[in-house]
C-alpha cells in the first residue's frame, strides 16, 4: 500500500480551514513574530525519527501476544509501513533494522524502494542476546563477555557482520546492546566480564569505518536480574571513552531504574560530547516500552529542553523503541513520533534567556514559571502546520483510520501474519 502527498493533500483540504483557524489562534495567543515561527517550523520539520524494523507487528509479553492482522512479512513491507509513516506524519524517515532478524535479501531493490519513499537506513542493531538456528556455540552465559574465547570471537564476528550489512545500506552507524550479566550474586566476576567485553568492542570499534559511530546501550537489568555488564550510563561512557572518538553512549528511556533523572544524565554526556542518541519509550515501572510520551511526558519535555544546549551543533541518533500488544503498532508509533515532537517543540518555546537569568538570580519560582509556561502550551496546532507544510497529514492518525488503511493491509498481508522481532 502506498500513500502519495496528492491524496494527503486533497484530505487535508477538507480540514484546512479549522486548522487555519487555530493556527492563526495559536500564533495570535504567543508573542511572536512570524520569524520566530518560521525558524521553529525549519527546525522542527528537520526532525526525523527511525522507526524500528522490530516495531512494525505487534509486540508481546511473556504471557502472549495478540496481532491485529496486516502485520509485515518481510523487510520489503516493513519498509513499505515506514513509508506510510513518514508521509502520514512526515518525520519518519529512517528505518533502524536488527539483524539477523531483518537481513536483506537484495539489497539493491531495498536501497531503491528506501529511496522512492524518503527512507534512510539508521544505526544496525546487532543481536547477541538470542541464539540463532544452528549456531555453534551459546549465548546464554553472555557474549561480548563470555568467560569463552569462541563464543567472544562469534559474538564479534556477527558484530562485524552487521556493520558490513549496515555499509551495504548505506547506513552509519551500530548500536550494540549486551543482555551480559548474571542472574546472581557471584555467578560473574564484574572486572574480568568489564575487561573481556571493552576488548571485544575494541574488535568491533575497528571494524567501523571512518565515518562510522558505534552506539553503547546501557540497561540496569533484563534478562539478566542481579547484574548487567553495561549497567549504567557511566559504565556505558567509560567503554565509550577508553573506545574512541567514533564511540558514544545510547540512552534508552526505558532503562533506568524508578525516577532517575535521566534529563541530568542527558545533559552530563552530552557535555562530554559523548551522547549518540536516543530509544524513545516509556515506562512506568521498568523497560516497559510505552508509547512514548503516554506516561511522563514532563520527563521528555525536560529531556528536550537540556538538548537543546546541544542540538542545532551536533547530530544524535533519534528512535523509537516501544513495541504492544494491544493497540495498532502504526497508530502507536504515529502517537510517538507526535509525542517526540511535541516535547521537542515546547523546548523550543522556552525562553532561554529569561531562563538563564532567573538562575542566575536563583530565583527559583521564576525558573518553574518559564519550564512551565512552555510545557504547557498546546503545540499541536504549529506541528499541524509543521505537517501540512513537509505534504504530511493535517490529522496523521484520523487520515488512517479515515482511509482504513489496516483493513486493505490486513486484505494484502492476511490476518494471521507474523513480523520478525521480538
Ligand atoms: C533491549 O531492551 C533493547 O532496548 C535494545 O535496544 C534491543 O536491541 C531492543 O530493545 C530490541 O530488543
Ligand atoms: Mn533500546
Amino acid at each position: 500500500m502506498h500513500l502519495d502527498h496528492q491524496r494527503i493533500a486533497e484530505e487535508n483540504e477538507a480540514i484546512l480551514s479549522a486548522h487555519q483557524t487555530q493556527w492563526d489562534c495559536f500564533r495570535t495567543v504567543s508573542s511572536q513574530s512570524d520569524s520566530y515561527w518560521e525558524e521553529c517550523i525549519t527546525r522542527l520539520s528537520a526532525m526525523q525519527i527511525a522507526i524500528p524494523s522490530w516495531a512494525l507487528g505487534t509486540g508481546g509479553t511473556r504471557f502472549g501476544r495478540f496481532p491485529g492482522g496486516g502485520e509485515p512479512r518481510n523487510l520489503e513491507e516493513k519498509l513499505a509501513d515506514v513509508g506510510l509513516l513518514h508521509a502520514l506524519s512526515g518525520h519518519a524517515g529512517a528505518i533502524s533494522l536488527h539483524i539477523p532478524w531483518d537481513i536483506p535479501d537484495d539489497t539493491a531493490a531495498i536501497r531503491q524502494q528506501a529511496e522512492e519513499l524518503g527512507v534512510v537506513f539508521d544505526a544496525v542493531n546487532s543481536n547477541t542476546f538470542q541464539d540463532q538456528d544452528g549456531q555453534l556455540q551459546s549465548y546464554k552465559f553472555g557474549s561480548l563477555s563470555h568467560t569463552d574465547a569462541a563464543v567472544r570471537q562469534l559474538a564479534v564476528t556477527h558484530n562485524q557482520e552487521v556493520i558490513d550489512y549496515g555499509k551495504a545500506l548505506n547506513s552509519k552507524s551500530i548500536t550494540v546492546w549486551l543482555s551480559d550479566g548474571a542472574n546472581f550474586p557471584g555467578q560473574q566476576n564484574f572486572r574480568r566480564a568489564f575487561e573481556r567485553t571493552l576488548d571485544s568492542l575494541q574488535q568491533i570499534y575497528d571494524h567501523l569505518p571512518n565515518d562510522w559511530r558505534m552506539y553503547v546501550e546501557y540497561k540496569p537489568y533484563e534478562p539478566n536480574f542481579y547484574s548487567t555488564v553495561i549497567q549504567d550510563w557511566g559504565s556505558s561512557l567509560l567503554l565509550a571513552s577508553k573506545l574512541g572518538p567514533k564511540a558514544y553512549s545510547l540512552v534508552d528511556l526505558g532503562h533506568h531504574l524508578p525516577n532517575t533523572n535521566i534529563e541530568q544524565i542527558v545533559s552530563r554526556l552530552m557535555m562530554e560530547g559523548k551522547l549518540g542518541g536516543f530509544h524513545f519509550n516509556d515506562s512506568k515501572y521498568g523497560d516497559d516500552d510505552l508509547t512514548v510520551g503516554s506516561i511522563k511526558p514532563y520527563q521528555l519535555f525536560l529531556i528536550f529542553v537540556e538538548l537543546l544546549e546541544g542540538i542545532a551543533s551536533e547530530s544524535f541518533a533519534w528512535m523509537i523503541d516501544a513495541s504492544h500488544n494491544v493497540k495498532d503498532p502504526l497508530e502507536d508509533l504515529m502517537q510517538s513520533v507526535e509525542a517526540i515532537l511535541i516535547a521537542y517543540a515546547q523546548a523550543l518555546l522556552v525562553d532561554r534567556q529569561a531562563l538563564n537569568a532567573a538562575q542566575e538570580d536563583n530565583d527559583v519560582t521564576l525558573c518553574q514559571e518559564i519550564i512551565q509556561q512552555a510545557f504547557r502550551t498546546d503545540v499541536r496546532p504549529l506541528l499541524a502546520e509543521v505537517r501540512r507544510r513537509n505534504g504530511a497529514a493535517l490529522h496523521p492518525i484520523l487520515l488512517f483510520r479515515k482511509l482504513q488503511i489496516r483493513s486493505a493491509l490486513i486484505e494484502e498481508r492476511g490476518s494471521k501474519v507474523l513480523a520478525t522481532g521480538l
